[in-house]
């Protein structure tokens, strides 16, 4: 079920940023990318959950290439709309990454905070190779300098939901990428 269709935008959603179409195209290129550059490498790739789900199951179905899948889970203290910095991993990988090629896939990089502590702490776990994959990238937030290798798109500073990222556990279901409503988060 779209929730963008004849019946209109949902009624917390301000607009679509990022239509299913536009992403579609994006995470295909950013595939073929990563195909090229892993060829014979059998990276695995790390999906950060949940946000990460989505993206990264649309990701694989576009490589050309075999590669491995494991997930880590972390929480960010902080309210639902601000990360407070201190990450916790609430699920931690399966495996042993060493001497592996390790691609991290996220949603979204806001004020980095996240994604400098998964960087700090698979890179100590000494896989061969490091590299960040991430569908959205919110540069006017950012607290830490972190490098993104394959990034989808450059967003403005707005709140936004679907496409598997959330507000409070909702709306990660929608395949627009939309920007959320600030009533709906301010009150
Ligand atoms: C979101 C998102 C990133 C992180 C980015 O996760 O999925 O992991 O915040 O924010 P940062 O750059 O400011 O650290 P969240 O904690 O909302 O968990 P979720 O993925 O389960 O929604
Ligand atoms: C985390 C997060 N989750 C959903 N939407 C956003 O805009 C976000 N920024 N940081």
């Amino acid at each position: 079920m779209r929730f963008t269709g004849v019946k209109g935008l949902h009624p917390h959603m301000q607009k679509i940023l990022l239509t299913e179409e536009e992403i579609q195209s994006r995470v295909r290129q950013i595939a073929g990318q990563i195909s090229s550059d892993y060829a014979g490498q059998d990276p695995l790739l790390v999906g950060i959950l949940k946000g990460a789900f989505i993206f990264l199951a649309d990701l694989v179905r576009y490589l050309t290439i075999p590669v491995q899948l494991d997930f880590i889970a972390v929480s960010s203290y902080g309210n639902a709309s601000e990360s407070s910095g201190a990450v916790r991993i609430l699920k931690d990988l399966d495996q042993s990454i060493e001497g592996l090629h390790v691609l991290i896939v996220e949603d979204i990089v806001d004020t980095g905070l996240t994604l400098n502590y998964l960087r700090e702490n698979l890179r100590a776990r000494e896989p061969a190779s490091l590299k960040v994959c991430t569908l959205l990238d919110k540069p006017s937030r950012r607290l830490v300098e972190v490098k993104i290798d394959y990034n989808g798109f450059v967003i403005p500073d707005e709140f936004v939901v679907g496409y598997g990222l959330d507000y409070n556990g909702h709306y990660r279901y929608f395949r627009d990428i939309m920007v959320l409503k600030r009533e709906v988060y301010a009150r």
